[in-house]
């Protein structure tokens, strides 16, 4: 597998990174590789641009752009860029992200950006290693092995339900 980083990790500032370390942490559980960058919409719309147009050249498959408040990033990334974007409303400020939700969300006709939840910087790497996966079987093998993980989980805990009942449940998840 080539090291060239195929996601694009973008956000508009560092007050984004808790959040959007997420991404690159289940990237790297996927074995994607990807490069994370600070960018800004408003702040230096000329960066902005000039590596949502640079990014295919480069290699990159798919950008996930996370922003907050009037987050218009994942937008304007989408209008430059050939490539599948994934936005990420990211909570701040006095809205806490459905002002960033409503802003990735709703694009005009023409300019897509698949929009996850508030935070939600998990499911877009996720989405990105399932776009890229669309195309190539090893990293298609390396979801479905992830999705098997995952219902393996709700077995264990069903069956560890089934075995403690519900009061021993709550109290080895902390007396919930
Ligand atoms: C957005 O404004 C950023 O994406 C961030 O979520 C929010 C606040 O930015 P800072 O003031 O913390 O730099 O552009």
């Amino acid at each position: 597998m080539t090291n060239r980083p195929l996601v694009g990790i973008v956000m508009g500032s560092d007050s984004d990174l808790p959040v959007m370390k997420n991404a690159a942490a289940v990237l790297d559980e996927l074995g994607i590789p990807w490069e994370i960058v600070i960018s800004s919409a408003h702040r230096a719309p000329e960066k902005t641009a000039v590596y949502a147009r640079d990014a295919a050249s480069r290699g990159l498959q798919v950008i996930i752009a996370g922003a907050g408040g009037a987050a218009h990033l994942a937008g304007v990334i989408a209008g430059h860029a050939p490539l599948p974007v994934i936005g990420v409303p990211i909570a701040s400020g006095a809205m806490q992200g459905v002002d960033a939700l409503y802003a990735t969300v709703q694009m005009p006709p023409g300019i897509p950006v698949a929009t996850v939840a508030i935070n939600g910087a998990r499911n877009a790497g996720i989405l990105a290693a399932q776009i890229i996966g669309a195309g190539q079987p090893d990293i298609r093998a390396r979801i479905v092995s992830f999705k098997e993980q995952m219902a393996r989980q709700v077995d264990n805990k069903s069956q560890k339900l089934q075995e403690l009942g519900i009061a021993g449940y709550l109290e080895q998840m902390g007396g919930k």
